[in-house]
């Protein structure tokens, strides 16, 4: 699995493009009037990983690849966008190919920037963007309701997909985001190809003052407007700042604000859990590298990550604790210490897992 995407959504002015800019270290377009973004911005970036570094000293190798994550900067939405208003329902199609959404709401307060309904109100803000997303899943729904019903009378798959439909449209005429309601996992397996936008995880990034990043009270209260939605606080500015810093200035600058980890880090932490994943490494003399999988993995299909050979040539795995080598210094110590694992096909891989896929073709 590689590039897994990430949709920065919310209304127009909100900091998006300040967030974007400051997690892919860009230069988007960042400026004071609803609209600034109409093509989506796209970035990569590396997943910060600090075993890496450790193991390129210890392996002498050449190079580090780190997981990666992309995000997409999309346009602003406003109310009525699902039916043409504002930047119309065009950017609804950058939301669509998405793995998640992270909703940007605004929190600070700044008499100098303009906010599309002139207030700062989260919950409204959200209700909007959410409803948008809501009404653009409903006409999709009806689009296909449309398509299959002829089709249903005569074939049991439609039949299956129709009664499915019917179930959503439920839902989403209630104003609800398809998330809300429990699906079961063959009915999972038939929305996928859908990509309904409300089923998509979302992860709330409240951009505050900079001041309000220390006013827990606040944050609490926000906290408890998006349960059980996972949320982060961060501004979106100071962030922003941080990337002309190197990494000792950043950390002397968020000891000041009394902060243990940059926003960005924690939005990782976060996009790492939300979608389920986790990481497993190797090592070598050319490369050290983390590669991302599902959590619950087995050894053969996170060898398929690597390459599809080593899946079909699978023998077995062995592997190293990270902690281990760091431990015993050395791969000729661990080995030493009886600690290299050989694991079979059936081995769920381990996040601290360092691993050589030994494979026959
Ligand atoms: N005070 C303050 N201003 C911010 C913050 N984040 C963004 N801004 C300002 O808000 C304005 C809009 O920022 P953008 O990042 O362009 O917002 P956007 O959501 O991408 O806007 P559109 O692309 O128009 O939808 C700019 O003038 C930013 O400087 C913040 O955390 N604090
Ligand atoms: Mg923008």
């Amino acid at each position: 699995m590689s590039n897994i995407s990430c949709g920065i959504v919310g209304l127009p002015n909100v900091g998006k493009s300040s967030l974007y800019n400051a997690l892919t270290k860009n230069e988007s377009l960042v400026a004071n009037y609803p609209f600034a973004t109409i093509e989506p911005n796209v970035g990569i970036i590396n997943v910060p990983d600090e075993r890496l570094i450790k193991l390129q000293k210890l392996y002498q190798a050449e190079k580090i690849t780190y997981a990666n994550i992309k995000f997409v900067d999309i346009a602003g939405l406003v109310k009525g966008a699902s039916n043409g208003e504002g930047l119309g329902n065009k950017f609804l199609g950058h939301i669509k190919q998405v793995d998640m959404i992270l909703q940007v709401v605004r929190i600070f307060e700044d008499q100098d920037t303009i906010h599309v309904n002139n207030e700062i109100n989260p919950q409204n803000d959200m209700a909007i963007v959410n409803t948008e997303l809501v009404l653009t899943d409903l006409e999709q729904v009806n689009n296909q309701l449309n398509k299959i019903i002829k089709l249903a009378k005569n074939d049991k798959i439609a039949q299956n997909n129709l009664n499915l439909l019917l179930k959503i449209k439920l839902v989403l005429e209630k104003n609800q985001p398809l998330w809300l309601e429990k699906f079961s996992s063959d009915e999972l397996i038939l929305l996928k190809p859908f990509n309904f936008l409300t089923l998509k995880p979302t992860i709330y990034v409240f951009n505050l003052s900079e001041t309000d990043l220390k006013n827990l009270k606040k944050q609490e209260q926000l906290t408890n407007l998006v349960k059980p939605s996972k949320c982060l606080f961060l501004s979106a500015s100071l962030e922003n700042d941080l990337k002309n810093f190197n990494d000792n200035e950043v950390k002397q600058l968020l000891e000041d604000y009394k902060i243990k980890e940059s926003g960005l880090e924690i939005l990782i932490k976060q996009v790492y859990e939300t979608l389920n994943l986790q990481s497993f490494l190797t090592a070598g003399s050319k490369e050290v590298r983390a590669w991302t999988i599902n959590k619950n993995t087995l050894a053969p299909d996170a060898a398929a990550v690597i390459h599809n050979d080593f899946k079909k040539g699978f023998i077995v795995a062995e592997i190293i604790d990270y902690n281990d080598l760091i431990k015993f210094g050395s791969v000729i110590g661990v080995k030493q210490a009886g600690k290299i694992r050989i694991e079979g096909k059936d081995y769920i891989m381990q996040p601290n897992d360092i691993v050589n896929f030994r494979f026959n073709l």
